[in-house]
């Protein structure tokens, strides 16, 4: 069954003209087990846990979600890109800075991958990384306490798309310019010049990021490249560790309207990057320093728990052209946008949105084409190898618009198909679809837990469809996007349960609950709250003028603010309420909000100390109150601020 469905999606339309295919307008019946089958195997009874957790980027929301699986409920958001009203995530004085860049405070991002640390190839449930593609930055959440812990913004880069996929111990992370930009190679500094010179002056960079045992990351190192469009990139395993492959679209290097521009060429790349080299050479002091301004924010825990910035001013650059067996492309048909890497480690998988097969690279023959120097040209140092030399097979009728691949560690690949609507399931080995699944409606990414890493549990697969349409109750124009939960523990595919999710998830990732939740943080110890504005006892809270500025210094308990009665502050004055919840029990915030402030509230945990900064403008008292319901007495959670003329 190869149903094409209604469709949807403006771009779709050049794209089908361009493919030559007619549209239909049938839609399927829907494969369904019986629905009481169905209903059981996502029922979570109340009280009772999820088995896995899933991590699903917000996509223009910036934040990350997390949904229990295979409820679907949404358990939490993650701020990370974006400020956040609802805990006061980058507005607070604490974490302020995580939102800082070379190109000052942005606080709003597009998150597009989270991807979970790994050990031996398996993930660890220590962090979970997440890209952001507009402003190109890196986050890294501790799945400890499910928060922001460090955010690095990558220099030479215009949309951090291809990232942030982690190698098998986690020892690097990718990143790659979605867009080039005209670089000088000389200083990579962005060029004033025409846009029309692209193909003389535009340039791409794929980066590494090392992650360090303790989690902190720094770019090791970036490689010069053509000036394509990098887009997803995944890491070799088991036979291949020591590679990454990213795709690349846009080998015609157009500037303008590259919907028809850029779909020109038959094949477009794949780069694979052979990173185990690029780490010797960076041993070995090759390669250039070259200007590259970034910033890396980061909670310090030895101060406090308070977010920091450091400006970085260079970075080490390799060139293709100068150093041998660094890259080499592949040709894949056709604007291929995922590239996926099976858990056996020996195959490559891409989405080729226009091709009208899945075609799969063999690693090993990739290998020998290098050794044996089959290359049919180069762009920019980079040799271009022979596609029948590393070609293992072509996966026939993959379903319209292939975009990307996951694996349940049974041998079997399951592809999403944008334009038909569809996920289609197929043996590695033999390259041929053994099932199909109609999807509502779009899928863009699919996950499966574990599904890029070397042992995914192949129990549940997500499809993360891209329209939603009449899925749910309508909410007017606007609506949120569709998740489907599908089991794949048999031979086919049954569809379980459709949910909606956050933002716009790109991609997700899900991991067993027990591998995450030994390690969980219930509450912060007060005797460890370094803050240094932290008070340990309603005896130390207080009022201290320092010039124009004034800092309270207040605790939380239930159910009161000490002090709760403040006067002495003046018009045009900077009054900072430095606030510690002395509560030392799970799940008892306490809240901060006061009447006019430009700013939004503060939720502050168990044994934890945020400030809040006011610039009253006008004379008068204003209330503050708890704004987190903590006791039975929170309403009279409150106080005042007496405001005086200057
Ligand atoms: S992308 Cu959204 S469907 Cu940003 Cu990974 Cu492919
Ligand atoms: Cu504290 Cu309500």
């Amino acid at each position: 069954m190869n149903t094409i469905h209604k469709i949807i999606g403006t771009w779709a339309l050049p794209l089908l003209v361009v493919s030559g295919v007619l549209l239909a307008g049938c839609q399927n019946g829907q494969q369904i087990g019986s629905s009481d089958d169905a209903a059981s195997k996502v029922y979570v009874a109340p009280g009772e846990h999820d088995e896995f957790y899933g991590f699903f980027s917000g996509g223009y929301n910036g934040q990350l979600g997390i949904y229990g699986l295979p409820s679907g409920r949404h358990l939490f958001t993650v701020p990370v890109f974006s400020q956040a009203p609802v805990n006061g995530y980058g507005y607070s004085e604490e974490t302020k800075a995580m939102l800082n860049t070379s190109h000052g405070f942005v606080p709003w991002g597009d998150a597009h991958h989270p991807e979970l640390s790994q050990t031996n190839g398996e993930t660890d449930g220590r962090w979970i990384f997440i890209n952001e593609n507009n402003t190109p930055r890196v986050a890294r959440i501790g799945l400890d306490d499910f928060k922001t812990q460090e955010i690095i913004e990558i220099p030479n880069s215009a949309g951090n798309h291809a990232s942030p996929f982690v190698t098998p111990n986690t020892e690097y992370i990718s990143a790659a310019t979605r867009f080039s930009i005209p670089m000088d190679d000389k200083d990579m500094q962005n060029m004033d010049v025409p846009i029309d010179s692209y193909k003389e002056n535009f340039r791409g960079t794929l980066s590494f990021i090392k992650v360090s045992d303790k989690g902190k990351m720094n770019i090791d190192f970036q490689i010069l490249m053509p000036g394509f469009d990098y887009d997803l990139s995944h890491a070799g395993k088991g036979p291949s560790d020591g590679w990454s492959f990213f795709t690349s679209y846009n080998s015609e290097e157009a500037n303008t309207l590259l919907e028809i521009n850029a779909s020109k060429n038959d094949k477009d790349f794949i780069a694979a990057v052979n990173w185990k080299k690029a780490a010797e050479y960076v041993k070995q002091g090759k390669g250039t320093m070259m200007p590259g301004e970034h910033v890396r924010n980061y909670i310090d825990h030895e101060e406090g728990g308070i977010a920091k910035s450091e400006t970085i001013e260079e970075v080490r650059v390799l060139d293709p052209r100068k150093l041998d067996g660094l890259v080499y492309f592949l040709p894949t048909p056709k604007s291929p946008h995922g590239v996926d890497v099976d858990p056996s480690g020996k195959y490559i998988v891409a989405g080729g949105k226009l091709s009208t097969v899945i075609p799969v690279h063999s690693f090993a023959k990739m290998k020998k084409a290098i050794e044996n120097e089959e290359f049919e040209g180069e762009v920019m140092g980079v040799p271009v190898l022979n596609y029948d030399s590393i070609l293992y097979g072509e996966v026939e009728n993959p379903g319209l618009g292939p975009l990307h691949t996951e694996f349940d560690g049974k041998g079997n690949a399951y592809t999403t198909a944008f334009i038909s609507s569809e996920i289609v399931k197929w043996d590695i080995e033999k390259t041929e679809v053994v099932d199909r699944i109609n999807t509502y409606y779009s899928p863009g990414h699919l996950m499966i837990p574990g599904g890029d890493s070397q042992k995914p549990d192949g129990k549940y697969l997500v499809a993360l469809n891209k329209i939603t349409k009449d899925r749910y109750l309508p909410t007017g124009p606007e609506m949120f996007h569709s998740a489907q939960l599908i089991d794949i523990s048999g031979e086919k595919m049954k569809l379980l349960l459709d949910f909606p999710t956050e933002g716009e998830p790109h991609y997700a990732q899900g991991i067993a609950a027990e591998k995450v939740i030994e390690n969980q943080k219930r509450f912060y110890k007060l005797e460890d709250n370094g803050h240094p504005d932290a008070i340990t006892s309603e005896k130390q809270a207080r009022v201290e003028r320092d010039g124009n500025e004034v800092h309270i210094y207040m605790t939380a308990i239930r159910s009161h603010f000490t002090p709760d009665n403040i006067e002495g502050v003046k018009v045009g004055d900077e009054v900072y309420f430095h606030i510690t919840n002395l509560e030392q029990d799970w799940d008892v915030p306490h809240g901060f909000a006061i009447k006019g402030a430009n700013n939004a509230e503060l939720l502050i945990m168990p044994g934890e100390t945020l400030s809040f900064k006011w610039e009253p403008q006008k004379e008068g008292v204003f209330p503050f109150y708890c704004t987190d319901f903590c006791s039975a007495l929170h309403q009279e959670m409150q106080g005042y601020v007496r405001v005086s003329p200057k």
